[in-house]
């Protein structure tokens, strides 16, 4: 199977070369796609230049910081585009181990999306500060009773998808960021009937770099979830 791994940055410059080459270490096929929001700090630089002796490895530069959902989107539509048969998402981060990679392949021979979960086996989450935690455990509660969506994680960003399911799906009508684009696909993914599988992860905060969390991703995500589930409700648009 043909298959491509998003990889959304900005201002990765410390983990970026690392990230391909520990992705390219676990395996001999996987392509990789870069989506940069033109980092001031030079990261797409870095990229290009490991072009030039590395084929599967492919970039996108956007002009300007526009956003994690919308980069993820852009990256779907590179794959559907290209025929991949995969599309695996991914942190620069290293708060997502790409040796769980093989584990994410294997699981998706069954399943239509196979997401990478913190919470699917007790909580496994190394270095976050407790209130940030308690904050994405209450945030994926909250979405569960309001969704009906079985599962434990659906907040978290390391995934993987079949093809056909991203091409059921209008990325194009896809406007959210961060936790909501996340529960987003998701909830789009199981109402189309997609098999859904969690795997285990243990995540760990990053080491190098700062992060882009801010306070207007939690609200963006406790507002999306209502709207998902009334549109549903009353059936308006497509869901
Ligand atoms: N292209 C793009 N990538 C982003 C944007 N915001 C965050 N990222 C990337 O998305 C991933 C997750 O962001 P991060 O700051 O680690 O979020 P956190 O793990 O929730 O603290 C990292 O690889 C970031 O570089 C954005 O606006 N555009
Ligand atoms: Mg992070």
């Amino acid at each position: 199977m043909k298959s491509l791994l998003c990889i959304p940055t900005y201002n990765e410059r410390e983990n970026i070369l690392r990230m391909i080459d520990a992705v390219h270490g676990v395996s001999a096929q996987l392509h990789i796609l870069i989506i940069d929001d033109g980092s001031p700090d030079g990261t797409a630089g870095l990229v290009r230049s490991r072009q030039e002796t590395d084929p599967r490895l492919h970039l996108i530069e956007r002009e300007g910081k526009l956003g994690l959902g919308t980069a993820y989107c852009r990256g779907f539509a590179f794959a559907i585009e290209q025929n991949y048969d995969v599309v695996l998402q991914m942190d620069a981060d290293f708060s997502h181990d790409p040796q769980d990679l093989p584990r994410m392949f294997e699981a998706i021979e069954n399943n239509d999306v196979v997401i990478g979960s913190r919470y699917i086996s007790g909580v496994n989450v190394i270095n976050w500060p407790m209130s940030r935690l308690l904050l994405s455990w209450f945030a994926n509660l909250y979405t569960r009773v309001i969704t009906g969506m079985p599962i434990a994680d659906a907040t978290g960003g390391f995934k993987c998808f079949r093809i056909d399911v991203l091409r059921k799906i209008d990325l194009t009508r896809i406007k959210s960021n961060g936790y909501a684009f996340q529960i987003e696909m998701n909830y789009r993914a199981w109402r189309r009937g997609a098999r859904m599988k969690e795997i285990p992860i243990i995540f760990t905060d990053r080491v190098s770099g700062v992060s882009k969390m801010s306070k207007n991703i939690v609200y963006e995500a406790a507002f999306l979830v209502w709207k998902l589930k009334l549109a549903t409700l009353f059936s308006f648009g497509r869901n």
